[in-house]
């Protein structure tokens, strides 16, 4: 009797850790859809699962998601996408009801903050005991966000910005998803400039003529054009606050 009810309780834990997820999922996504668009949330789902589940967690490849990336690709704004790295907490602020961020597409906002996997033999979604960033590269996690944000960089359009964090000795950094992901997939067909907005707290460790940002320069197409200023974050928070309504840039 005993071992049944453990074998009961583990299978109604198990299902429930993916039915929550799943749950959570499809509301959100239903959530973000505007009502006459042919967006299917549970067909956004079986593209999202079918990317890692089953799967070992360490050999899940950004490629995985290309499927969900064509059923629910990012909708560009030209002239209104806010790149980030380094930066995640004042770009939300600045970019909040003005910009688009990779979170304020579907997917993004959906997936922001969460951990999933899956496990090899197994068809549940697990939201824990998944590997961490950094511990192995093709994780399920660390994938999407690489092929979510080399789409949402290809559709870039127009004026873009990139906040980037001047607190830091390394702004630009080569191993971050702006720096070996983003920043590769813009065009200069669609994209005209781009801003670089060295974002700086009191302790200012990079300016304007950063070595790194010579290296972001290099990086972009030529016909990108590339701009570069410097703003203290308490500067553009107060500007945003001024400014809510009209989304005059503040950089
Ligand atoms: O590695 P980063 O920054 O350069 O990535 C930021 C860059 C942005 O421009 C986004 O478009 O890449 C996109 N992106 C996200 O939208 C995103 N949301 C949440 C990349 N990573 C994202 N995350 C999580 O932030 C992700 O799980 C990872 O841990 C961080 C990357 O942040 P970073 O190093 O500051």
């Amino acid at each position: 009797l005993v071992v049944v009810v453990v074998v009961v309780v583990t299978a109604v834990v198990l299902s429930n850790r993916t039915d929550t997820f799943k749950a959570t999922f499809i509301q959100e996504c239903e959530r973000r859809t505007p009502v006459n668009t042919s967006t299917d949330c549970v067909e956004v789902w079986s593209a999202f699962e079918q990317a890692y589940v089953g799967r070992d967690p360490c050999q899940v490849p950004p490629e995985a998601y290309d499927h969900l990336l064509s059923v629910a690709p990012p909708q560009p704004a030209c002239n209104r996408m806010l790149f980030w790295s380094g930066t995640k907490e004042v770009a939300h602020q600045v970019s909040e009801g003005c910009y688009q961020t990779m979170e304020d597409s579907m997917l993004g906002s959906v997936l922001d903050g969460k951990t999933w996997c899956g496990k090899e033999g197994s068809n549940e979604t697990f939201t824990s005991g998944c590997p961490g960033w950094s511990e192995c590269v093709n994780n399920p996690v660390r994938s999407f966000w690489s092929r979510a944000s080399a789409e949402f960089a290809a559709v870039a359009c127009g004026d873009a910005v990139v906040l980037l964090n001047g607190s830091r000795d390394t702004p630009f950094s080569p191993t971050s998803i702006f720096g070996s992901i983003e920043v590769k997939k813009f065009t200069s067909d669609r994209m005209k400039s781009l801003t670089a907005v060295l974002v700086t707290k009191d302790n200012v460790l990079a300016n304007c003529e950063d070595e790194s940002l010579k290296n972001l320069q290099k990086e972009l197409k030529p016909g990108i054009k590339y701009i570069c200023k410097e703003v203290p974050e308490s500067e553009l928070l107060t500007c945003k606050n001024d400014h809510d309504q009209t989304c005059v840039p503040c950089w």
